[in-house]
């Protein structure tokens, strides 16, 4: 098999820009929100092996993305482990109340065994991938997001956000998330995952003094995993704002970058791959501000190994035409 775009663009032996986005199977696609309208039950449609296969594709039968990613949800692992989770329209997640003793009594089979039809899923798209040499992208949200969400109870986007000590109790959560997200990993791996990106939507949220124990250090253990598996990570630590440490400290192999950081700073200052950066409400411009922004990175990163992407998801108000006017732009680069 050849190798991929991405995987290429790691080793540096091509000029082709790869491009994938971050949330492309959503609700900007009329095809999605046809199947979404008739499955109310966000948590069921992502454990419905074919309907979630399909959405996964629908992105790569209309855009020459280079990757597919999994649809399916980062709070899928609480969910997994006991806690229930709602998506309220137009409110976002709401998670039931936590309780130490259900998930302590959560057997890896049990988890495996709840989040089987995403595994499931993943073996449908790498069948139906199997000859396009296209890279299958799980992923999982990074320790302290998932934590975000497992004791907030929702999403902390409204200032609704109390901090969280950093006490026994805590610890111990921490460290049982850590190791559920390693069994999820190692499971989307066997199953055709060939990169695992990890959200940490919220670590802007933390102060320098508090990353190392939230974020440096449990982001570090996953993308050891996910060495030792012979796979690649990519991380998405949006809004921190030291990007140069924290690549040195979680070492990761890809990073990603969200819309504040500027291109033309951060080229100096990290070796590694990166990933993304445009900002998603550009997307919803005429063509001539689409042509500027798109423009903006790919000079920016012309003589580094560089990653098409966005700085968070696209917008449900994108309009695909949009999308698609921006993967020509990429491919036709140079
Ligand atoms: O129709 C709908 O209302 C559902 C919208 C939706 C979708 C399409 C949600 C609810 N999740 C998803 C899919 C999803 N989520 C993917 C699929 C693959 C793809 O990218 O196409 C992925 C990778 C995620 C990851 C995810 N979920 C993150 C990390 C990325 C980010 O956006 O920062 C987070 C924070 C979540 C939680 C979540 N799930 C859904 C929403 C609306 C949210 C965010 C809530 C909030 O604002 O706090």
């Amino acid at each position: 098999m050849n190798n991929t775009l991405i995987r290429n663009c790691i080793e540096n032996n091509t000029t082709k820009i790869p491009i994938w986005l971050m949330r492309q199977a959503g609700r900007y696609l009329p095809e999605f929100r046809s199947i979404r309208k008739k499955n109310e039950d966000f948590i069921k449609l992502c454990l419905n092996k074919k309907l979630s296969s399909e959405i996964t594709l629908q992105p790569l039968d209309r855009f020459n993305f280079d990757a597919a990613i999994l649809f399916s949800d980062i709070l899928l692992v609480p969910y997994a482990l006991g806690q229930k989770v709602k998506f309220m329209k137009n409110y976002g997640p709401e998670l039931g109340k936590l309780d130490i003793n259900i998930l302590n009594n959560i057997s890896k089979q049990e988890f495996i065994s709840t989040l089987n039809p995403v595994y499931e899923s993943l073996k449908l798209v790498e069948k139906k991938l199997s000859k396009k040499n296209k890279d299958i992208i799980g992923f999982v949200g990074a320790p302290w997001t998932l934590l975000v969400y497992m004791l907030n109870r929702k999403s902390p986007k409204e200032n609704n956000f109390n901090s969280i000590p950093k006490n026994k109790e805590v610890n111990i959560l921490l460290e049982k998330v850590i190791e559920f997200l390693k069994i999820h990993i190692d499971a989307q791996i066997k199953n055709g995952a060939t990169i695992i990106q990890i959200f940490d939507s919220w670590a802007g949220l933390l102060e320098e003094d508090d990353l190392e124990y939230f974020v440096y250090n449990p982001t570090q253990k996953l993308t050891n995993f996910i060495k030792e598996k012979s796979s690649t990570s990519i991380c998405f630590p949006r809004n921190i704002k030291n990007y140069r440490k924290y690549v040195e400290k979680t070492k990761t192999d890809i990073i990603s970058i969200d819309y504040n950081v500027d291109p033309n700073v951060i080229k100096h200052e990290i070796e590694i791959p990166i990933q993304g950066g445009l900002d998603p409400k550009i997307l919803l411009e005429e063509s001539k501000i689409v042509k500027k922004g798109v423009l903006k990175y790919l000079d920016a990163f012309k003589n580094n190994r560089y990653i098409f992407n966005l700085g968070h998801g696209v917008l449900p108000k994108t309009n695909p035409e949009t999308v698609k006017y921006m993967v020509e732009l990429v491919k036709d680069y140079k």
